[in-house]
């Protein structure tokens, strides 16, 4: 028997959620980006060790919401405190306090552990001062301090949520790294290097769709082929790049973080192409993965 558990990372959008549970993981799973709204699933990511095996779920940042998909991703974020065995609610040292989620969290039947955050880039008593706020709306809470960034507090975060969870069996196989397919972690990794390469509202509006993967054994090659989606022709333009200077930027970073991951050789192909308005189109959105009716 092991400490088994769902553990819900939720929290403002950038707070540094998925750079946490990557750093729990000790390898990289999820997508990270200095831009809000990088994560767009509640993922299940599947830590394990001698005496545990934590399921965290990670949640699209909570942020205003633009449109259909905006509205899809809140309530993902919202949905994902049911259900679960402990919440860590991640709070960036460095914004100025906010106190919404507070509000949210403070009739969660589950504890909450708060992963305060980025205290790299806070002066002390600054800190201190807008996390005690903190701690007076949420009095039950644990508390730990972190630079996810640093690897600062990663062990105190892990031994903090075991101590919340009921002795059981594990859900999942324990050479299992996600509840997703392949398909989905390549979109994913392929996104996080739009995400980054590209500014402005650009990544915002891009969906990844795999169209097929194959494995060649002898040669130790993935192949894989995908469309990168946009809304606009001049997005389109964006994504290409000069001379397709960009795409082949997206390509060769995808391409090696697929490598490092899969531990084999990747050939990557992608293809821009023009969707006008997914985000908001139910048909689409389906598609891409983003259910509005679930
Ligand atoms: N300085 C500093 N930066 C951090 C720390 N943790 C995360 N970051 C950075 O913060 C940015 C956002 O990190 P993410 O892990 O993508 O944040 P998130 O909460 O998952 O964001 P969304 O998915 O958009 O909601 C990235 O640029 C990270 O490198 C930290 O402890 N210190
Ligand atoms: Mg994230």
């Amino acid at each position: 028997m092991k400490k088994v558990g769902f553990v819900t990372v939720y929290g403002r959008a950038n707070a540094g959620k998925s750079t946490i549970i990557n750093k729990c993981l000790g390898y990289k799973l999820l997508p990270v980006s200095s831009k809000p709204q990088t994560t767009r699933d509640n993922v299940k990511a599947i830590y394990n060790d001698e005496d545990s095996q934590i399921i965290f779920v990670d949640t699209p940042g909570v942020f205003k919401p633009h449109g259909k998909l905006g509205s899809i991703l809140l309530r993902d974020a919202e949905s994902a405190k049911e259900g679960v065995d402990c919440i860590v609610y991640v709070i960036d040292a460095s914004e100025v306090p906010n106190f919404e989620l507070c509000q949210k969290l403070q009739n969660a039947e589950v504890p909450i552990i708060i992963a305060y955050n980025k205290v790299d880039l806070v002066k002390a008593n600054v800190g201190e001062e807008r996390l005690a706020r903190y701690v007076s709306l949420l009095p039950k809470a644990k508390v730990v301090r972190m630079s996810a960034k640093d690897n600062f507090g990663i062990d105190i975060l892990l031994s903090e949520i075991k101590d919340t969870l009921q002795e059981g069996y594990p859900f999942y196989g324990l050479d299992m790294a996600t509840d997703r397919p392949k398909e989905y972690i390549i979109s994913e990794i392929v996104r996080e290097k739009c995400m980054r390469l590209l500014s402005a509202e650009v990544p915002h509006s891009i969906a990844i769709d795999i169209k097929s993967v194959d494995y060649d054994d002898e040669e130790n090659v993935m192949s894989v082929y995908g469309n990168i989606i946009v809304e606009k022709q001049s997005e389109k333009a964006i994504v290409i790049g000069k001379k397709g200077a960009m795409i082949s930027e997206i390509t060769r970073y995808s391409s090696q973080s697929m490598a490092s991951f899969f531990g084999c050789k990747v050939d990557l192909n992608l293809v821009v192409k023009v969707i006008p308005d997914w985000r908001n189109d139910e048909r689409y959105l389906k598609k891409f993965g983003y259910d509005e009716s679930l």
